[in-house]
């Protein structure tokens, strides 16, 4: 059995390494992300994000986040191009947020932190299945989208309107027919590294694809982020925030971005 975790000062991030080595190791996610250090690569292909609304099935609070679920039986949800060499399918996209507006992201810029961070998760069809890519060094591609505040995102409505049906751990509902390209900036200009998933297993698997420009969001939309729950139906109550992991050491690593 996989050792439990969270981000509380017990089981928190602090903590991962006791059961999770590779915590510290040399490729760990997030970072903080220096514009001025990063390096323009003339040869990152655009990145193309081709979705189906039709693939996505249901949302779950699964105690660490929520994360809306697709169907990846085929290449109907696809990432190509960017930094990757072939097709990654689409698995699912969750969000880590904070208690208030000033935090949340796990990647930061200049060390700004927004209050928000989408993660769509693909997986490498050189594989068989997201289980055998998710330990692979270039099993996975997640695309990092922050969310600043401003004005309220309609765009985010229908995620919001299920939290009533999956506010504990645990709870899950249908979610049908939700184009995640409606997450998107207009703009798909990106950073990109070589790291890892920021929760625990904490595999060295990822290639991050973080987008510069962010959605908004409203400070009344973040704050019902908030009333979900990382507790279960007739627990003590303990709301869902501040699950994200802060920057860890770039170790010489090169971030690139396709945009000067
Ligand atoms: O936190 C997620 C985790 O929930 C799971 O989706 C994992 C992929 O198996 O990815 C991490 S993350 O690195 O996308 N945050
Ligand atoms: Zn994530």
């Amino acid at each position: 059995m996989s050792h439990s975790w969270g981000y509380d000062a017990s089981d928190g991030p602090a903590t991962w390494a006791d059961h999770f080595p590779i915590a510290n190791g040399p490729r760990q996610s997030p970072v903080n992300i220096i514009p001025s250090q990063a390096q323009f690569d003339s040869s990152l292909k655009p990145l193309k994000l081709q979705y189906d609304p039709s693939t996505s099935k249901d949302i779950l609070n699964n105690g660490h986040t929520f994360q809306v679920s697709f169907l990846d039986e085929n290449n109907s949800a696809i990432l190509s191009g960017g930094p990757v060499t072939g097709t990654y399918r689409l698995k699912q996209f969750h969000f880590h947020w904070g208690e208030s507006d000033d935090k949340g992201s796990e990647h930061t810029v200049n060390g700004v932190k927004f209050p928000c961070e989408l993660h769509l998760v693909h997986w490498n069809t050189k594989y068989a299945n997201f289980g055998e890519a998710v330990n692979k060094p270039d099993g996975l591609a997640v695309v990092g989208v922050f969310l600043k505040i401003g004005s309220a995102n309609p765009r985010l409505q229908k995620l919001l309107d299920s939290f009533d049906s999956i506010k504990a751990k645990g709870q899950q509902t249908t979610f049908l027919n939700f184009d995640p390209k409606n997450l998107l900036p207009a703009s798909l200009n990106f950073w990109t590294y070589e790291g890892s998933l920021t929760t625990p297993p904490l595999y060295e698997s990822v290639t991050w694809i973080v987008l510069k420009d962010p959605i908004s969001v409203s400070s009344a939309q973040m704050a019902k982020f908030r009333s979900l729950l990382f507790s279960s139906a007739g627990e003590q109550p303990r709301c869902m925030c501040n699950n994200y992991r802060p920057p860890q050491p770039i170790k010489g690593r090169k971030v690139r971005s396709n945009f000067k």
